[in-house]
């Protein structure tokens, strides 16, 4: 069986000294309760950090480390300056409350925290790849650890990694703020899937990928370094059977009867969060204020219950924000407080899970009102303990919840006399209304529940590795493929040479702007000494005018367009591969005209037969649109008038179909003796069709990373091309 490496900031269990004693407890939270189910079915390993352990003698901390081996728990142990700068000053100073749109929070002078995020996440990196076997999937959670999937992938490039955001992506906009956002962007580019809860968080990461690197993503993947990362929706979900079996318990019943009991005839309104700046509680607490106020008559038939559990403690903002709330609940329960009656029921504490399952059983209405939040799953559990099938969700609009639960009731928590009025309107919803949209709800949340949400995860990142895996191993046997010497002896020797070389990439890196890689002084000499002896072929996708530019003035044979053009060395004139090859452009350059127009920063390159739509200078997000619309409306012609599309570095080029680089390889040949070595040296997709119009006695070579090519041999860039050139020339 596949062995799971999960790896979170957190364990599952945390350890601590009470008094002197060792104490395990199950850590709380979103994360921990969704992974347990996978950790214990499929014998996973966790990786995360225990707690520190700074305050334990060596037995102890032996007896621990026996403990978490026991569970298949592997601890990542942190200094606690490195754990206070990574957790409280990185991830949760900055990261938490830009991701959250809560900018004013943002932790401004965070360079050492940054340094202390690399380092962490690369200690990360060198525990996992130590744990290792290979076929074992790894799957890394959340944001404290977007460095992690491509220090992996450095590690491990065959690994499956896959990666899980528990929180919201956010707007381009609102990311692009982050000094490290390219950094974070190529972290996460390491996995073979990012998963995320809502079609909007994936939308957000990709426009942000565009925006930052200039990639070019699609709606499920996005390419980069040679390699496809799979973008996925899966929305996080919960036990519902277990939270079910936990509400009709009867000890737990019997909490939730006490509990209504103790309210005392009053209907419940319950509010459960980590008591954090994200989950909105002090704009509810205004809202439950208005409420008092402008239903004088309800005033004595409603309880509140907040249970705000505490929650990252050691960082600053948080205890100022608890300072707040503190506050406004004395406030609105001085004023609105009666000898018999204080409106607000307010808990700072954790509490047991069945506590919080009879606290679900008991409320009337739960109020969910975050700011923003990667899911909430305190709504579904509610959903899920409603096992009468009434009650009613108070739901923020902003929370990943909500593009599931369209039968709450839906609140901005953001005006606050909305969810003062949804909450009138929940605690008078007639019972049908409550019973319609809560078995709809339960429906949703029975189908989609925790076991569903890993099981899919796991299934997309088998299928997007698979791909990878292939490549990896190609690349693999491409590296023992360098020109041996026995070859290079062998061409030295041949009594006749023909090289076919691609221009762009091959003879030249490649420049910013086409018109910046120009020949130099060395190339053209380099090429004028070689065809002295033998014949020398240029064939280029660029238009004849650059060639014949460039290299007009040296004996070469030249072929522009992918070879539509070509001019042979004995005679002045460009002869075309067809006369007319270009009847359909009239319409299409219309078309082009027409999304130029709609795309600022767009241009269209026109050659003899084709057309190219460059959009690398526009709006990634605007062009990356209008790229889908055009390919769109070009569908038709394509296969109406034999034209092919070719997709590029933000290019889309039209041309006619059967125009390639491969046509001119029987010119090249035709006189050509058998005896004669023929060497093609190119690095992209269109020289392929070149290798593959070669007989197999050709030594074929490609250019550069690990991509896919038919060619024997290969050679990493074209300072080696240069290097082969001139060590076969002297
Ligand atoms: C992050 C994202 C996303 C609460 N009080 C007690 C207690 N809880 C449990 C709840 C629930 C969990 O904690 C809270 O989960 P949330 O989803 O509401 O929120 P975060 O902790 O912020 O989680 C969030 C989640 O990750 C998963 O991806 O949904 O958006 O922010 O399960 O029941 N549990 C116990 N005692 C308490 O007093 N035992």
């Amino acid at each position: 069986m596949t062995r799971l490496l999960i790896v979170s900031n957190r364990l599952p269990i945390s350890i601590r000294v009470d008094h002197g004693a060792l104490c395990l407890t199950r850590s709380s939270g979103g994360l921990a309760a969704a992974m347990r189910g996978p950790h214990e079915r499929m014998c996973a390993v966790w990786i995360g950090w225990p707690g520190s352990v700074a305050g334990l003698t060596p037995e102890q901390r032996q007896d621990a480390d026996a403990a978490l081996a026991g569970i298949r728990a592997v601890p990542v142990h942190l200094g606690a300056t490195e754990q206070h700068r990574f957790y409280d000053g990185f991830s949760n100073g900055v990261l938490w409350p830009l991701f959250h749109y809560l900018l004013d929070k943002v932790n401004l002078d965070a360079e050492l925290d940054w340094e202390a995020y690399q380092r962490v996440n690369e200690r990360f990196a060198d525990i996992v790849a130590d744990q290792y076997k290979p076929g074992d999937v790894i799957w890394v959670h959340d944001y404290q650890l977007m460095l992690l999937p491509a220090l992996l992938r450095r590690r491990l490039p065959g690994a499956r990694i896959g990666f899980f955001l528990h929180v919201p992506f956010p707007s381009a906009d609102v990311f692009r703020i982050l000094p490290w956002r390219e950094q974070i962007v190529r972290g996460l580019l390491g996995a073979d899937l990012l998963g995320f809860h809502t079609a909007g968080f994936r939308r957000n990461f990709a426009a942000s990928a565009a925006h930052v690197l200039g990639l070019d993503p699609d709606e499920a993947a996005i390419e980069h370094d040679g390699r496809r990362v799979a973008l996925g929706v899966h929305p996080i979900s919960i036990d519902a059977a277990e939270i079910a079996r936990l509400a009709a318990h009867p000890g737990v019943r019997e909490e939730a009867a006490r509990i209504r009991a103790e309210a005392g005839g009053r209907k419940i309104v319950l509010g459960i969060d980590r008591l954090d700046y994200t989950k909105g509680i002090p704009r509810r607490l205004l809202a439950i204020e208005r409420f008092l106020e402008r239903e004088p008559e309800l005033r004595d038939q409603v309880r509140f219950i907040q249970l705000a559990v505490p929650t990252r403690e050691m960082a600053g903002a948080y205890a100022e924000f608890r300072r707040v709330v503190h506050e406004m609940v004395g406030r609105i329960n001085g004023q609105h407080g009666t000898t018999y009656a204080t409106p607000i029921h307010y808990m700072h504490r954790s509490v047991p899970f069945e506590q919080v399952v009879a606290l679900y059983l008991a409320a009337d209405v739960m109020l969910v009102t975050p700011l923003r939040d990667g899911m909430n799953l305190v709504a579904k559990e509610y959903v899920a303990a409603r096992i009468d099938h009434d009650g009613a969700l108070i739901l923020s609009e902003f929370a990943g919840a909500a593009s599931e639960l369209a039968e709450a009731i839906s609140v901005n928590p953001y005006d606050i006399g909305s969810v003062a009025a949804a909450v009138k309107r929940a605690l008078t919803l007639p019972l049908a209304e409550q019973q319609t949209r809560m078995a709809a709800l339960r429906r949703r949340v029975d189908a989609h529940d925790v076991h569903r949400w890993s099981q899919s995860f796991l299934d997309d990142l088998d299928r997007a590795a698979a791909p990878a895996l292939e490549a990896a191993a190609l690349s693999a046997q491409a590296a023992r493929r360098e020109v041996p010497e026995s070859v290079v002896e062998r061409v030295r020797q041949a009594p006749q040479r023909v090289w076919i070389l691609d221009y762009d990439g091959t003879l030249v890196p490649f420049a910013p702007v086409p018109d910046l890689a120009a020949p130099d002084e060395e190339l053209l000499a380099l090429l004028r000494a070689l065809s002295e002896r033998d014949r020398v072929h240029v064939v280029s996708g660029r238009p004849r005018a650059d060639i014949e530019r460039w290299f007009g003035a040296l004996p070469l044979h030249l072929h522009a367009e992918h070879g539509f053009w070509s001019r042979p060395r004995s005679c002045d004139d460009w002869v075309p591969l067809e006369s007319d090859a270009a009847a359909w452009k009239g319409d299409v350059r219309a078309l082009l005209e027409d999304f130029t127009r709609r795309t600022p920063g767009s241009f269209i390159e026109e050659k003899t037969v084709t057309l190219a739509w460059h959009y690398r200078t526009a709006d990634p997000e605007l062009a990356g649109e209008h790229v889908r619309a055009l390919r769109a409306r070009l569908a038709e012609r394509v296969s109406a008038d034999r034209l092919e599309l070719l997709g590029g570095a933000k290019v889309v080029e039209i041309r006619p179909r059967g125009v390639h680089k491969g046509r001119v390889v029987p010119l090249i040949l035709d006189d050509v003796s058998a005896r004669a070595e023929v060497i093609a040296i190119g690095d992209d997709r269109t020289d392929e069709d070149i290798f593959a119009a070669l007989p197999p006695t050709a030594c074929t070579i490609h250019v550069g990373g690990n991509d896919q090519s038919r060619a024997v041999y290969r050679l990493p860039d074209a300072r080696a091309v240069r290097r082969l050139l001139r060590s076969i020339h002297a």
